[in-house]
């Protein structure tokens, strides 16, 4: 077993991560900023370490003083959690030649993943419904483009290979527009990315956004924990998910599941993974993987049983797979809000101290937050201060459920977007289910 984990992060996916290690009874170590010296994980852990001053760069994403924590404390091995090294395979790289385990793939594994059109090609190879598209990056012949465009019919979108994630893309409706599209996203990514390779697919005007999460150990088996539907975003935030996505016939599902299952053993993927497909008219369309656990995993959680966390660990740790897909029996409905501490009109971060906090509770509800009376929101890192998870044994008392615990949740001292999620749990259209990827946004009246 592992005997001891640096958690490579902050903030509730860091006491996640805690948590985890404690059922395993593996020790940890807490690495931090200057300011986050009180966040709940530091206090908890067997041992913390301050890594740098506030901002990121110096701290969190500062590989050589993560490295020499884990010397220095004797670690086995890094958690990264979501963000900041999560999907670096420079990171994790480092990490194992330095004789460390990382918690999660391969430093190739991530590096294809992370290289989009090398993702795609890996997917199309083992069978993942793909978005029509063109086959690799685009050159530069306006002839050869043209007549990509117009194979694959318009509108289409240009992505930056080394994108994802909503970063480095641009639609062209028809073929006036095409070059121009092409000449102003390839030096965007050049200059965002360092590297100008772009790809270009159909462009799906009402698609949602469904994924899909596998466990897999590197020694040939993988399994999948069904599907989430994480349409409900704004401006590439998500905002509410839920598992399993809604209204989606069981044999389709079968069908992608076992294609997930069937990538991870081809490219010999070891941990957490989630392939992100957009899914439109019936059909499933990859479009990228994520290599890391994600801030939605609980949904999954709550639906199976399976901590996935601790699967992650113990995957690292070297064992085989111990659960079976047949041991995995999906149950209910979870929902997920992510609660922000953010201005309810402009959206814009607002840090400060939280002066009364008061979680929701009950059957079938699970709050996921480090926050605590009296603890100071840094200005320095994204706005999530918590996740709200419900449970039900159906959508509609999960859903229930969750607009019950919105209105038990008390945060004071600070604004959050708890009231949108008031809203959104009693929005007609989100309760029907099913709404596409533009819903939240036309709300918003964005
Ligand atoms: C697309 C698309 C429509 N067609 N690809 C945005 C994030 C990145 N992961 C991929 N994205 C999209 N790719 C094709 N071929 C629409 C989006 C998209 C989106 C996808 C998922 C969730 C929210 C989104 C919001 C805007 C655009």
């Amino acid at each position: 077993m592992l005997d001891k984990v640096l958690i490579a992060n902050r903030g509730e996916i860091a006491l996640r991560i805690l948590r985890a290690c404690k059922e395993l009874q593996i020790k940890t170590v807490a690495v931090h900023s200057k300011i986050d010296a009180n966040l709940k994980h530091v206090k908890l852990a067997d041992e913390a370490i301050c890594i740098g001053p506030n901002p990121s760069a110096q701290s969190y994403l500062n590989v050589p003083a993560i490295i020499s924590a884990m010397e220095i404390t004797n670690s086995n091995a890094v958690h990264p959690g979501y963000g900041f090294l999560a999907e670096s395979a420079d990171f994790a790289e480092r990490a194992e030649n330095s004789g460390f385990i990382f918690v999660g793939p391969t430093a190739d594994v991530i590096r294809i993943m992370g290289d989009k059109v090398a993702a795609i090609n890996a997917m199309k190879k083992a069978g993942v419904p793909t978005v029509p598209g063109s086959d690799g990056p685009l050159g530069d012949d306006p002839i050869v483009l043209q007549q990509t465009a117009a194979r694959i019919g318009y509108p289409v979108i240009i992505k930056a290979a080394a994108g994802g994630g909503g970063r480095g893309m641009r639609v062209a409706e028809n073929s006036q527009a095409l070059m121009n599209a092409i000449a102003i996203t390839r030096a965007e990514a050049g200059a965002a990315f360092g590297d100008d390779t772009l790809y270009m697919e159909k462009f799906l005007q009402n698609p949602r956004h469904v994924e899909v999460q596998v466990l897999a150990d590197g020694q040939g088996n993988a399994i999948h924990l069904g599907d989430r539907d994480c349409s409900l975003q704004r401006r590439h935030q998500k905002v509410i998910e839920e598992a399993p996505a809604p209204n989606i016939p069981e044999a389709l599902r079968e069908q992608v599941y076992a294609s997930c299952v069937n990538a991870c053993i081809q490219i010999g993927y070891r941990g957490a993974g989630t392939f992100e497909f957009l899914y439109e008219d019936d059909q499933f369309y990859f479009i990228e993987m994520n290599t890391r656990i994600q801030v939605e995993h609980p949904v999954s959680e709550m639906i199976t049983g399976i901590d996935l966390v601790k699967q992650q660990l113990l995957i690292a740790s070297g064992r085989p797979l111990s659960i079976q897909q047949k041991d995995i029996v999906f149950r209910g409905h979870a929902l997920e809000c992510r609660i922000n501490a953010e201005d309810p009109e402009t959206f814009l971060p607002q840090p400060g101290k939280i002066l009364a906090y008061h979680a929701p509770g009950g059957n079938g509800v699970r709050v996921d937050s480090h926050i605590y009376n009296g603890y100071c929101v840094p200005p320095h890192y994204d706005s999530l201060i918590g996740k709200i998870i419900t449970y039900g044994s159906d959508r509609a008392s999960s859903m229930s459920r969750m607009a019950n615990a919105l209105d038990e949740m008390l945060i004071d001292g600070i604004k959050t977007n708890i009231a949108l999620h008031a809203s959104l749990v009693r929005d007609p259209a989100f309760k029907r289910g099913g709404v596409n990827i533009h819903y939240l946004e036309k709300k918003l009246g964005l």
